[in-house]
């Protein structure tokens, strides 16, 4: 069951606020990978907000739509200059598939010329893997040697759209978990030359967190967040899981903004975050 139909049901069968809702519906969020201080807080928000009447349901899709908006909005891509985004994150959570959804979308939308940096030197397979998306999306993917410098990609990457009149460059990093601090340090050296190289450009660092993992998606960003200092999160695998609550906890707790929703391993399964259909299907509210 969705987890927008379980609220729905929840309050249809406990119109009235009462003790026993407001314990059960906190029980009800946490479900909904909330964390306990946001579902706790959130709760007791309601409660105030209920005393002056109201549907209950509807006040609580009110709350939730000014916990997304205590983010900062992503920014917009569709703007002249070049972008650098970088895709960070743990294995296996959709960045290789996400960066080449990316191109696809970028140019459908905005007509905007993208290329690939091959900043994953580490898993055998990786730049071959995205060399493929590149062939299948005509898209130039800059690569070295595996085992090469990630950082050293990122540059000739950035180069090479300089002088080839390139929008947007996306750079495919190695999966690492957010704990080894080896991996973390890789991310900041990265950093460090985008910025000098691409001090004009817009520069974006967006992880990519996949849904189903729930509360772990926010330790996750905590870290990677404390390292390298994010613009957002891409939120994939959202076709496979009925909840998603750790977006609001994204956003009050590190005020990160989610920037794009996949939902699915089609180049089309992507789309830009719309807080208001987000918040519709959590609750169950058309
Ligand atoms: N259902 C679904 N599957 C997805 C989505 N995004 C990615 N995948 C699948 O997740 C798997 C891993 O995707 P990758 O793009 O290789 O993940 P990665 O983060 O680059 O993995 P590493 O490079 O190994 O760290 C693939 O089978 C993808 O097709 C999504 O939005 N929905
Ligand atoms: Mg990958």
């Amino acid at each position: 069951m969705k987890f927008g139909e379980k609220l729905k049901s929840f309050f249809s069968a406990k119109p009235a606020v009462c003790e026993e809702l407001l314990e059960d519906l906190c029980d009800l969020l946490i479900e909904g990978d909330f964390g306990a201080s946001e579902a706790y807080k959130t709760v007791e928000l309601l409660k105030e907000r209920c005393k002056k009447g109201g549907s209950p349901l509807q006040i609580l899709a009110g709350l939730l739509k000014e916990e997304l908006n205590s983010a900062k909005p992503a920014p917009d891509i569709s703007t002249g200059g070049l972008t650098a985004i970088l895709l960070l994150g743990v294995n296996g959570v959709g960045k290789t598939t996400t960066a080449a959804k990316l191109c696809s979308f970028f140019s459908a939308q905005y007509n905007k010329k993208t290329i690939l940096a091959a900043a994953d030197t580490f898993r055998a397979a990786a730049i071959d893997q995205l060399k493929i998306h590149g062939q299948k999306l005509n898209v130039r993917v800059i690569a070295h040697k595996q085992g090469g410098d990630p950082a050293a990609v990122v540059y000739d990457a950035l180069e090479a759209a300089y002088s080839g009149g390139i929008d947007i460059v996306i750079a495919d990093t190695a999966g690492r978990m957010h704990t080894k601090s080896a991996l973390v340090e890789e991310l900041r050296k990265i950093d460090r030359v985008v910025e000098a190289k691409a001090a004009d450009a817009s520069y974006l660092k967006y992880l990519v967190l996949d849904a189903t993992t729930g509360r772990n998606a926010y330790a996750q960003a905590e870290i990677f967040h404390n390292a390298v200092s994010l613009d957002g999160v891409i939120l994939t695998k959202y076709d496979s899981t009925a909840k998603g609550g750790v977006v609001f906890s994204l956003a009050c707790g590190l005020g990160l903004p989610v920037a794009y929703i996949c939902t699915g391993e089609k180049y089309t399964d992507i789309e830009i975050f719309n807080p208001q259909k987000f918040i519709e299907e959590f609750t169950g509210i058309e």
